[in-house]
């Protein structure tokens, strides 16, 4: 059985260097996912492999060719043996990341991530393979800034999803934990409760005393309260 698979384009290759690492890494190497990087700068053509251009329109800035991007994401599609392909193009104009979308994403075969630079991809891009029936686009956001790049944001939404997949946390009941998503009675998506651990005093700061009591059902009604006070906190 394949493994799920995950390929970045970018024109800073080495900026995804940390997916080598930690539990990504890991999932790797117990081959529970398969990772690729690709250089947009391999699909550019002429002497000074050029990604970019003035946009129609007039404006500032640049944006990125589609030709380059047309070629690359080709070429890591034929090399997928998934005959279904999720193109992620990271942008501050995408719906908002969250969790519910890591665990869709979770269960894709073939994830390629489109890491764009200075003013954004030439829309034709999206549009083309909006038009593929074996390509889902999603332009995805994962918060209202602007970044110089969308190569944080892939490894955000990387290490988002990839700690999903079944085999790559050694303790899943932890993922059970966050799976509920529990709501509050406003409907906010309540948040956790603070956690504490030894010792139990440190700089003159007490471990809430329940927490130490032993009474289960109590632990249990303190924490959903911290729970609220904190969701609570977080809407004012
Ligand atoms: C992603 N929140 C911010 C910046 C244009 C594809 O076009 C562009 C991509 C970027 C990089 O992504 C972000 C981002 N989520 O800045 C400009």
């Amino acid at each position: 059985m394949s493994s799920p698979r995950f390929d970045v384009i970018s024109i800073f290759p080495e900026y995804l260097a940390p997916l080598k690492l930690s539990l990504v890494g890991k999932a790797q190497e117990n081959q529970l996912i398969d990772v690729g990087v690709t250089d947009l700068r391999d699909f550019a053509e002429g002497l000074h492999k050029s990604v970019d251009d003035t946009p129609y329109g007039g404006g500032a800035g640049m944006v990125m060719s589609p030709e380059p991007w047309g070629q690359a994401i080709d070429s890591v599609v034929s090399s997928s043996a998934a005959d279904h392909h999720e193109l992620i193009i990271l942008t501050p104009a995408g719906k908002k990341f969250d969790q519910k979308m890591a665990y869709e994403l979770s269960t894709s075969k073939h994830l390629i991530f489109a890491c764009g630079r200075y003013e954004g991809i030439d829309y034709r891009v999206t549009e083309h393979y909006q038009a593929q029936e074996n390509v889902t686009v999603r332009e995805i956001s994962i918060g209202d800034y602007v970044l110089n790049g969308g190569e944080v944001a892939a490894l955000v939404v990387l290490e988002a999803v990839i700690r999903l997949i079944p085999g790559v946390i050694g303790n899943p009941a932890s993922l059970d934990e966050e799976s509920h998503s529990l709501k509050d009675e406003n409907d906010l998506t309540l948040v956790e409760y603070p956690s504490y651990t030894k010792p139990a005093q440190w700089r003159g700061l007490e471990v809430p005393p329940v927490l130490l009591s032993g009474n289960h059902g109590e632990i249990a009604k303190w924490r959903a309260a911290q729970s609220e006070i904190r969701t609570r906190k977080l809407s004012e």
